[in-house]
């Protein structure tokens, strides 16, 4: 298994009630190691292009307004296998169907508000690291 690194956003749902500290502690017990991390605002502008993927969803305006509700943290997990590792731990979409042990299943508010983002592919973690971090931010 190769060590690999993966894009997390701790979403505004979580961030507003306090919950970073208790969701970086699900990466770490894990195995995950946070290797860069910035709490930030997001603008329209930018939670659109980062979520250009979904724009024909019924669900993309929603998931824009909601992604810049409030601050998030970006971060960028590194491990052996972490992109389907931390799929794994965040659990399934929408917090209903996520087991038990997962972050949203423990966290989340609804499908939406599920309180975490994770890279889906290795190559979309590339790409999703790069639009948030300079190489230099990143100190494994
Ligand atoms: P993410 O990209 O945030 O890691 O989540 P995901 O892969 O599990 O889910 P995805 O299908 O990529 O959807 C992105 C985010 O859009 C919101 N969503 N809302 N209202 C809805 O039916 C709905 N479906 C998805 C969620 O915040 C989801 O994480
Ligand atoms: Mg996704």
């Amino acid at each position: 298994m190769a060590v690999e690194r993966t894009l997390s956003i701790i979403k505004p749902d979580a961030t507003r009630r306090n919950l970073t500290g208790k969701i970086n502690a699900v990466f770490e017990d894990a195995g995950l190691r946070i290797v860069a991390q910035k709490r930030i605002q997001l603008t329209p502008a930018t939670a659109g292009a980062f979520y250009e993927v979904h724009k024909e969803r019924p669900f993309y305006n929603d998931l824009v307004s909601f992604m810049v509700s409030g601050p998030v943290v970006v971060q960028v997990l590194q491990g052996e296998n972490a992109v389907a590792k931390n799929r794994e731990v965040m659990g399934a979409t929408d917090p209903k169907k996520a087991e038990a042990h997962t972050i949203r299943a423990q966290f989340a508010e609804s499908i939406e508000a599920n309180s975490v983002h994770g890279s889906d592919s290795l190559e979309n973690a590339k790409n999703e690291i790069a639009f948030f971090f300079a190489g230099t931010e990143i100190l494994p």
